[in-house]
């Protein structure tokens, strides 16, 4: 491919503004367009269609198409159906899938020359999160707060009470995840209702929630900010992306204690690279995890001490290692 592309992006039930994976994969695109040196407002485009079906979807992929974005980027797996088919209509178009593989509605994975299915290791991000967060609380209770309730979020979940358990019972911490503090709110955009049962669970005496949520989460961080303002301990873990600037209640005091991030941001500007050089992996499902760097906290964390921070990379480089394996499956919780 020589000299600019036009890229788009569909979002499926979440917004542009969510400050994590729609938003993420969002500034990917705008940070590859940097690189590439295209033109930003003229090459890139995001539509949010205004139903969720699988013919709201094609909806908005067939006006990229006819706008002449014809790489397009689709975050969520919601879109599994509709790239399924646009893969065929639109054969000269390029298809990049995240959480997602496209299928006829039977779970066959076809990912067809054009296309690049995407997913992350959730739970190899949520467990170096339940040890960090362990670590650097010692003791009490943590809870964790998902959107709907899909595998993605489910793997954020059990690595997180898999890391938690690991620092338990080789660090020294005292931390309980009690099933009362579990809860899919069941949607990736209800922020009031984030922030309802963030208060709920502070109130129950929990010190840390870990959100894995898109835009519920905004919630969460909000009620957070409202009690460390009065003075109280409650901290949120964040998602996806490092999540901090959102979490500042008080100069750079933030109550962000880390972020379970998967680089959704460096998966589309990758793909968006990988297509200039000519390199496009169409075909192939492509894995990010530890080992590749694709799943991790951030690379500052004002809020986690050096002691903290040396346990983490210790853990890091044993999941890269093999020495640890985070399952992604159902756990026990942490009483
Ligand atoms: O935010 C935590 C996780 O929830 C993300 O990594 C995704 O797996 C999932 N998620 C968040 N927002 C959305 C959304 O708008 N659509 C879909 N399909 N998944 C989302």
């Amino acid at each position: 491919v020589e000299g600019a592309f036009k890229v788009g992006m569909v979002t499926d039930s979440g917004t542009i503004d969510d400050k994590s994976f729609n938003q993420g994969t969002w500034e990917g695109i705008k940070a590859g367009a940097e690189d590439l040196s295209f033109n930003e407002k003229k090459d890139t485009k995001y539509l949010k269609p205004s139903g969720s079906t699988e013919a709201d979807y094609l909806k908005e992929i067939g006006n990229l198409h006819d706008a002449g974005f014809k790489f397009i980027v689709t975050p969520g797996f919601k879109f599994e159906t509709a790239i399924f088919k646009a893969q065929d209509k639109y054969k000269d178009d390029k298809f990049v899938i995240i959480d997602g593989t496209p299928h006829a509605g039977d779970f066959k994975p076809v990912v067809k020359d054009n296309t690049v299915s995407i997913f992350f290791a959730e739970h190899e991000a949520g467990y170096l999160a339940g040890v960090a967060t362990a670590v650097q609380l010692k003791t009490g209770d943590v809870g964790f707060i998902g959107g709907m309730e899909i595998p993605a979020v489910q793997k954020f979940n059990w690595g997180f009470q898999q890391g938690v358990k690991y620092a338990n019972e080789n660090l020294g911490t005292s931390i309980s995840l009690k099933a009362q503090n579990v809860i899919y709110q069941g949607s990736f955009d209800n922020v009031a209702a984030g922030q309802q049962i963030a208060a709920q669970m502070y109130d129950r005496g929990v010190k840390a929630i870990f959100t894995a949520a898109g835009g519920v989460g905004i919630g969460a961080i909000t009620e957070s900010k409202a009690r460390a303002k009065a003075g109280k301990e409650a901290w949120v873990i964040g998602v996806d992306v490092d999540q901090y600037s959102e979490g500042i209640y008080e100069g750079n005091k933030s109550t962000i204690l880390t972020s379970a991030m998967k680089d959704v941001s460096k998966a589309a500007s990758d793909m968006m690279k990988a297509e200039k050089d000519g390199k496009f992996p169409g075909g192939q499902t492509l894995i990010f995890d530890a080992k590749n760097d694709g799943i991790g906290l951030p690379k500052e964390n004002p809020n986690l001490s050096e002691e903290t921070l040396t346990k983490v990379e210790e853990v890091f480089g044993k999941i890269k290692s093999g020495e640890i394996v985070v399952a992604s499956e159902k756990g026990d919780l942490i009483k």
